[in-house]
């Protein structure tokens, strides 16, 4: 459409005044957004028409990514770059006087997920469409994404988020797609040509209403789709209180992850997650339906992804179409049904495990709970048959069991493919976690290690380095990024290695000023910059990282030997509002830094941030920044992890366990270009089987440790009194189940020798080529293209 900048500069400016009405000279930083917004949905349209047209003629098979969380954080330039107009879209603006980097900044971040499955979602669209693969993603329109973090006086305090606040540019409402989902009521049981009919009658139905947006791939023509579905009210609701159920309906799509301590959350979650199920299926469906009649062929053109166990009921709910509508018998349903359905594992942590009580669930989805219980008969007969008369094995593998319906047993049962994220977490599902599942569908389960997008994580958010390998390699590695490989014949190049360092550093002032924006600290940007950024939750053990700084702050108190490099220790994370620890860990990270930052004495080696509000867009200028990046869960907990994979491709070396995906990083760059510690992962669940652990023992027995211990409540910090007793309680009077003090001193060895090895300037450049060079794997091009024909059979 435009293929120099006088052109673009055409269009914008007719755009702008059609769309805002009024003219450049009045237009505002808004306007320049919002149109450049329109211009390139528009710029992208016929595009979008044609991949859909051409996916439909050629009769290919199509895979549905079905999740509760895409964390998709802004658009803009990843649009641009995938298009390849950023340069001219860039200058022409820059004609006009308009920064495209300030346009930027008024995109708010799509937050609609909570930290790795929702950011691996995002991941997976932009691989499928850049690899030009027919698959699109399924999911809710929260008016709400996560909450927005801000931090007082060492707290986090949470803020509604308001992305929707002045319209989402990228979105296309499409009212006449909508659909009915029906809740509560009965169903009614006729007898009909000796054939039982299965009528949901008395419902309480809701409008979903679909929000497209187009899933631009990397230089090519495919532009995939993804649905947001959105809850409103039908447009004649039988009920007496309309209020009530308007605010009923709409709190569907408000907010993600709904508080589910009590009923109301709970029947509100389940709620969110069948009516992403059955919109979603309902105009699969139809577009299947446009190319074929014989539904018992559903499953070779289509497949249906669920991301972890909240879209679980889209199992029962095909079942439920097959048969109430399409009038297939049970078998045959069945056979389609799990021949469509593939389900991915992300977590072991009990609490993820969903399971729903029954006497919620079968009053709120009638129809799916019998055929759930159906599900269930048919399985334990079956488990009947192999195992006679182990009832309490039967029991345990059961879907429904002590009034609840277990939703990762109804997903194994009723699908074709279990995948674990990262090969060791595989290893842990098929022999511990789902061993008696794996024994019964041995076939079933396999791996796919978890994948970043090269083009967001690397080719966006530190375009130098993006650059500097383009320059060194050709532009072939963006399109096979296991290519980067190569750059390890520039081992030994010293200017190589001087310009990835003065990259790094230019990355180092660009966060460091974004700092000093927020916050007024200054920090040093030749100090190692030590980055921890995820989730907050107890196995991520941000807890043994700022027990390390406190260890640190000692040591340069009392030691007047003791010398080290100066460092900056960055944290990022939110706490699930209802996650008590996790919000004394962040208050606790916050006084050490108020303690740390101001002591004339330690300033100059120790610097800690806590950066408020951590998200994709604030991501985008971490990654790059970080020397060190943290990686320190306990053993067997993190099922893979992605920012470990974003900071390894961005030269960061890595500090951590053998958990996870970190195993794999391990595999590939050596014992020599990363700094492993602690338990590992056998040796953990030996202390679950056998016990063993005293965490006490470290307590007497390493004076550091008690040290640090002590001093969460003997007054060491001034204004906060008790503040910090759950904390110490836990590890100590409750034994920590993480093994934070067990692996205290191994963490302080490694990142004293992590200490060393950056004074050795050269040899860290090196260490660092090393990370990058082998980060190729974790793209998720290659995650995608195993799925594709591992598990899809897509094209
Ligand atoms: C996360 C896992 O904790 C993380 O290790 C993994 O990398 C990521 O999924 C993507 O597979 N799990 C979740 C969750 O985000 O909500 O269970």
């Amino acid at each position: 459409m435009f293929s120099n900048t006088e052109e673009f500069k055409e269009a914008f400016l007719k755009k702008l005044e059609m769309t805002c009405g009024k003219s450049f000279a009045d237009s505002t930083e808004k306007d320049h957004y919002y149109t450049l917004g329109l211009l390139i949905r528009e710029y992208v349209s016929t595009e979008w028409i044609n991949t859909n047209e051409r996916y439909r003629i050629d009769q290919v098979k199509q895979v549905y990514y079905l999740s509760i969380e895409f964390l998709l954080g802004r658009l803009l330039r990843n649009n641009l770059l995938n298009l390849g107009i950023e340069q001219v879209v860039s200058a022409g603006l820059q004609d006009l006087g308009i920064e495209l980097s300030s346009l930027e900044e008024v995109e708010s971040d799509a937050g609609l997920g909570n930290g790795g499955l929702g950011r691996l979602a995002a991941c997976f669209l932009d691989s499928l469409a850049s690899l030009n693969l027919p698959g699109h993603g399924c999911g809710i329109r929260y008016k709400h994404g996560l909450f927005e973090q801000k931090v007082v006086d060492g707290y986090q305090v949470e803020l509604p988020d308001q992305w929707l606040r002045n319209g989402h540019v990228w979105e296309v409402r499409k009212a006449d797609l909508s659909v009915e989902i029906p809740f509560w009521g009965e169903v009614d049981i006729r007898e009909e040509n000796g054939r039982q009919v299965f009528q949901h009658i008395h419902a309480e139905r809701v409008t979903a209403v679909p929000y497209d947006m187009p899933v631009v791939g990397y230089h090519t023509e495919t532009i995939n789709t993804l649905r947001l579905w959105s809850a409103e009210p039908v447009r004649y609701p039988t009920n007496q209180d309309v209020l009530k159920y308007k605010k009923e309906t709409e709190a569907i799509s408000e907010f993600l992850y709904p508080d589910d301590t009590q009923d109301e959350g709970k029947i509100l979650r389940l709620k969110q997650q069948y009516f992403l199920v059955r919109a979603s299926l309902q105009s699969i469906i139809r577009s299947f339906k446009r190319q074929h009649k014989d539904m018992k062929e559903f499953h070779q053109y289509i497949s249906i992804h669920i991301n972890d166990t909240h879209p679980v009921l889209a199992i029962p709910e095909l079942m439920r179409i097959l048969i109430d509508e399409e009038k297939l018998g049970w078998d045959d349903a069945w056979e389609v049904t799990t021949q469509t359905i593939s389900y991915t594992n992300h977590t072991t942590l009990s609490e993820a495990l969903e399971k729903w009580p029954v006497r919620i669930f079968q009053p709120l989805l009638p129809r799916m709970y019998m055929i759930v219980n159906e599900i269930n008969e048919r399985f334990c007969a079956k488990l009947w048959e192999k195992y006679p008369g182990k009832w309490q094995y039967i029991e345990n593998m059961a879907i429904i069991a002590h009034d609840q319906v277990k939703m990762a047993h109804l997903a194994i049962v009723g699908s074709h493919s279990v995948n674990g994220v990262a090969a060791l977490h595989t290893e842990i599902l098929k022999y511990r976690e789902m061993h008696s599942f794996y024994q019964f569908f041995p076939k079933k389960f396999n791996n796919k290690t978890n994948g970043i997008t090269h083009r967001s994580w690397l080719l966006k958010s530190n375009q130098s380095l993006a650059d500097l390998i383009t320059e060194k390699l050709g532009a072939e590695w963006i399109r096979d990024p296991e290519q980067m490989a190569l750059l390890l014949k520039y081992e030994n190049d010293t200017d190589l290695l001087t310009r990835l360092a003065d990259i790094k550093h230019a990355n180092k002032e660009n966060l460091a000023h974004r700092i000093f924006t927020q916050t007024g600290i200054k920090i040093d940007t030749h100090s190692i910059f030590d980055i921890q950024v995820k989730r907050l939750h107890a196995y991520k053990r941000q807890l043994l990282n700022i027990f390390h700084v406190m260890y640190l702050y000692n040591r340069i108190k009392e030691d007047e030997s003791f010398k080290m490099h100066p460092r900056t220790f960055i944290f990022g994370a939110k706490a699930s509002p209802g996650y008590y620890f996790a919000k004394k860990v962040i208050k606790l990270i916050n006084t050490v830094a108020k303690k740390v930052n101001h002591d004339p004495k330690t300033n100059e080696y120790l610097k800690v941030i806590f950066l408020e509000n951590y998200r994709v867009s604030l991501a985008e200028d971490v990654f790059p920044a970080a020397d060190i990046s943290e990686q320190i869960s306990t053993a067997s907990k993190e099922a893979s992890g992605t920012g470990n994979m974003k900071f390894m491709m961005n030269g960061a070396i890595t500090v951590g366990t053998m958990d996870g995906a970190n195993v794999e990083i391990h595999e590939r760059v050596g014992d020599e270009n990363i700094f492993i510690f602690g338990l590992r992962s056998d040796e953990v669940n030996h202390y679950y089987a056998h016990g063993g652990y005293q965490a006490t023992e470290y307590y007497h027995h390493d004076h550091r440790i008690r040290q640090v211990m002590d001093q969460l409540r003997n007054g060491f910090f001034p204004d906060v009194f008790d503040e910090f007793e759950p904390i110490y309680d836990s590890l100590i009077m409750e034994n920590d189940q993480y093994f934070v003090l067990r692996d205290f001193s191994s963490y302080v060895h490694i990142q004293e020798k992590a200490g060393y090895a950056y004074e050795k300037q050269e040899k860290w450049r090196k260490m660092s080529l090393n990370n990058i060079a082998k980060s190729g794997f974790f793209s998720s091009d290659r995650t995608i293209n195993e799925y594709a024909q591992g598990i899809w059979g897509i094209k």
